[in-house]
């Protein structure tokens, strides 16, 4: 299950680059401005807001954003203001929006006042420091003042802090997860680079434009090579898992040997940049031909985690592939889909317009619906006694049920198991917290080690653990080949 490390394997590397060594990149020259005021340079970030809570202590504030501009002067805003941390340093210019001249000092700041910040982009969730602070407090017919009514103000006024706010407290860390607007790969230089991505090969990376939608195309030809992005997000300290979906496409899609070669967005977290923490994490992939379609994955974030690094990777695999709008989503609901009576997704009957059985996302072609005698059923297959194949799928737990009666029928064919008691196939479930943590011990399984002659009808009972507010249903073949088959999967509640 566990695949090497990506960059043992990585032969082609094109993200090593960091934003500063790019910003002396030729292509990435600053940004011709007709007023050279505010301008926005390659690998910085325009946030227009309202100043929020000041800390002089830490020469920072929080800046509560309504839109934010990348070079291309492309202008977003947020649906709900974005609160951000804002540093300031030695270097930054610090000014009366449209007199650059009258300079302005940190103490002269009120919480309320407009305020224009410019620097590099730190990625979500990250302090930005400003390299150009420009600020207001009225605008009239296009003229900007600022403590018009009392100039003796900058001189006198005493440092404006929260009342409730000790000195010396550290910057608070933003309350609400920061978009990742690089995710969408709409923000595009002049050079056609994303913003937030560094392309070092347009051979392999680049952006493509389809009925005015962009996104992230890599493209190789070489089955011997590997070659990836980097983006880093910042985590939020409070979130305990993370979601992280993207849409992908891939046409003439050849994989290497093993599982993890494959086209993927691949991410590990990171304690610092560079540092890995944690196992190397299930993440969204391809392995064969498909059109648009949204893949995720839910996953613990290792405690010390404060970034997560995203890799758009095709790792020994030929052919394109396509990626848009990556989305990192802290502490989600595993899902909202409830056990219904019948549990009318145990049936495999219904198939929605992609083929995939209601309430299941299948993302292997060694699993899938098969259909016999007018039945359909989920059917697994694995050829490699190394790996495993298997799905997650979840659903909320009735919060009155203190038991579950769980019923399915399983058959076996060519089945080989592997030497651990747990290498077999079967139809795995587990109890999960609200924060997708698995609680209470190892429920008792409907194991397969053997063939069956035909179906084979297993009723478990599992009392539901404390805390356990989700089921997590994973049919697998674990370490273990051959086909399994799995129909008539039943949730009741059970009697105590
Ligand atoms: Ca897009
Ligand atoms: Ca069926």
């Amino acid at each position: 299950m566990k695949p090497l490390p990506l960059h043992a394997l990585v032969i082609l590397v094109f993200a090593a680059m960091t934003l500063a060594q790019a910003e002396t990149m030729p292509g990435w020259a600053q940004t011709p401005n007709p007023t050279g005021e505010l301008s926005v340079n390659a690998g910085e970030l325009r946030l227009d807001g309202k100043i929020g809570k000041l800390n002089l202590d830490q020469k920072s504030f929080v800046l509560n954003a309504d839109s934010f501009t990348v070079p291309s002067g492309r202008t977003r805003p947020f649906d709900t203001p974005k609160p951000k941390t804002i540093v300031l340093n030695e270097a930054t210019l610090l000014y009366v929006r449209g007199a650059a001249t009258r300079k302005v000092t940190l103490t002269d700041l009120k919480a309320g006042d407009f305020a224009i910040v410019i620097g590099l982009d730190s990625g979500s969730g990250q302090p930005l420091t400003a390299r150009a602070l420009a600020v207001w407090d009225k605008a009239e017919g296009g003229v900007y003042s600022f403590r018009e009514n009392s100039p003796e103000t900058s001189v006198v006024a005493p440092p404006v802090l929260n009342p409730n706010s000790p000195p010396n407290t550290t910057v608070e860390p933003e309350p609400d997860a920061p978009d990742f607007p690089e995710g969408t790969f709409e923000d595009v230089d002049k050079k056609g680079n994303p913003v937030g991505w560094v392309l070092g090969d347009r051979q392999h990376a680049r952006v493509v434009e389809e009925e005015g939608n962009h996104f992230l195309r890599l493209t190789n030809n070489d089955p011997t090579a590997t070659f990836y992005l980097e983006n880093r997000v910042g985590l939020n300290p409070a979130w305990k898992s993370v979601k992280v979906r993207v849409r992908m496409r891939a046409k003439n899609l050849k994989v290497g040997k093993q599982t993890w070669e494959s086209a993927r967005l691949g991410f590990i977290f990171e304690k610092g940049i560079g540092e890995r923490i944690g196992d190397y994490p299930d993440t969204p992939k391809l392995t064969t031909d498909s059109d648009w379609v949204n893949r995720e994955v839910v996953v613990p974030v290792p405690p010390g985690a404060t970034l997560i690094n995203l890799q758009p990777i095709m790792m020994l695999t030929t052919g394109t592939f396509d990626l848009d709008d990556i989305q990192v989503i802290g502490n989600p609901p595993l899902t909202t889909k409830t056990i219904r009576p019948g549990f009318p997704e145990g049936s495999f009957e219904t198939l929605d317009d992609n083929g995939q059985p209601l309430g299941w996302e299948l993302n292997s072609p060694q699993i899938k619906v098969v259909e016999e005698d007018g039945n359909h059923f989920l059917r697994l297959t694995n050829q490699n006694p190394q790996v495993s194949v298997f799905v997650d799928n979840y659903f909320k737990l009735d919060p009155t049920w203190k038991a579950i009666t769980l019923r399915v029928r399983e058959r076996a064919k060519n089945l080989k198991a592997g030497t651990q008691p747990w290498e077999n196939a079967r139809l795995g479930y587990t109890f999960m917290n609200a924060t997708g943590q698995r609680v209470g011990d190892w429920p008792v399984t409907p194991d397969l080690r053997q063939d069956t002659k035909s179906w084979r009808i297993f009723t478990m009972r599992a009392e539901i653990p404390t805390g356990a507010v989700y089921i997590k249903l994973t049919p697998i073949l674990h370490n273990t080949t051959g086909t399994l088959d799995i129909d008539d999967i039943k949730i009741e509640q059970a009697g105590t």
